[in-house]
């Protein structure tokens, strides 16, 4: 009795600890059930509407943005996080592997707090690259299934229409999910760091911007991570061509001194299927080339204040990081290292893409 107990238990603690042998399956919004996605956006509406959580402890404190609203929602904190954190997982070695991290923790947060059952989708956006304001993403207007569509800027960009036309977000200030089609976003920016001004920014993000992604870089992780992080890449074009929260963007009740960028993104709900695709991108490079699996290279420090340090440091400055650097929680989740979250089927992760 006693030595069947025991190996019942052992064989409990080998399958706690086991390897991932069947990693969840990542999918494509579209081709989610009508069920499957009310049940992502009844989830991601639930964490909008739990509390705060008082373990949310900023890192990094930049003097860029407000501070913590006491007030807001468990969503809010999941945002503000990134607020907080901004300048050290931006053009720097830990762009892919936090925001890696960081949808995963989103995903646990869904399914321990608020009940999802499914995987992190992604939205594929090099499919709606010839036509994003008339993808059928934005085509969507049901109540509990849709993810809306765009707004209008006499509107202050309000989404009017679909399950997130009332989602209430915290920062920069109260307001609502906006949403506000821009497809030049980079006239009237610095020049020489973005060089091709007038570029339209669903030129960036085409299926074979995509393959060139994939199939190029060959060991050569600084060079993909930049092509896809670097200005007017895929990355924060698809932020910028959504305008509104996903471009970072001030709604109208904003402070002042209110900084457009990218510290609260996340207030959109596409940006997690957004930064999905994104890890998506950098899956399929990673299992393209034995040379791509399990690389990394990056700095730890943002060299962005002009072309010629950028030139030198796009992704990051000493002092360098490593499989073994951590990255901050933000007092609300487990820290991770960048090696934690290298593999996709190894670590803390067990997952791959359809
Ligand atoms: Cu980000």
């Amino acid at each position: 009795m006693l030595g069947l107990s025991a190996v019942f238990l052992f064989g409990l603690f080998c399958f706690a600890h086991a390897n991932c042998t069947n990693p969840a399956v990542r999918r494509e919004w579209r081709t989610l059930s009508t069920d499957e996605r009310a049940n992502w956006i009844s989830a991601v509406q639930c964490l909008s509407e739990l509390p705060h959580d008082p373990a949310l402890t900023p890192y990094v404190n930049p003097d860029d943005i407000v501070s913590v609203n006491a007030s807001g929602s468990y969503y809010d904190d999941i945002v503000y996080m990134h607020m907080d954190l901004n300048h050290i997982i931006h053009f720097t070695g830990l762009f892919l592997p936090f925001h890696r991290w960081y949808v995963q923790m989103y995903e646990n947060a869904l399914t321990e707090k608020c009940g999802f059952n499914g995987t992190s989708p992604y939205w594929n956006w090099a499919a709606d690259a010839s036509d994003v304001y008339g993808s059928t993403m934005f085509q969507d207007f049901d109540p509990v299934s849709g993810l809306g569509g765009w707004g209008n800027l006499s509107d202050d960009a309000q989404v009017p229409n679909g399950a997130f036309s009332d989602f209430k977000l915290s920062y920069p200030s109260y307001h609502t999910l906006r949403r506000n089609f821009t497809l030049q976003p980079y006239i009237g920016l610095d020049p020489t760091l973005f060089t091709n001004p007038y570029e339209d920014a669903n030129a960036t993000f085409t299926q074979s911007e995509v393959d060139k992604m994939v199939n190029g870089f060959v060991g050569d992780y600084k060079g993909f991570q930049v092509y896809m992080e670097g200005f007017e890449g895929a990355h924060g074009s698809v932020h910028e061509i959504l305008g509104g929260d996903l471009g970072g963007t001030c709604p109208n009740t904003a402070p002042a001194n209110c900084t457009p960028g990218p510290t609260f993104s996340a207030n959109e709900p596409i940006f997690w299927m957004h930064h999905a695709m994104v890890d998506k991108v950098w899956y399929d490079w990673q299992t393209a080339n034995s040379a791509n699996a399990g690389i990394f290279y990056g700095g730890s420090v943002q060299m962005i204040d002009n072309a010629t340090i950028y030139a030198e440091y796009p992704n990051g400055g000493p002092p360098m990081l490593s499989l073994d650097s951590v990255m901050h929680a933000d007092g609300m989740f487990e820290e991770s290292t960048v090696g934690d979250v290298i593999n996709t089927t190894a670590g803390i992760l067990c997952y791959i893409y359809e």
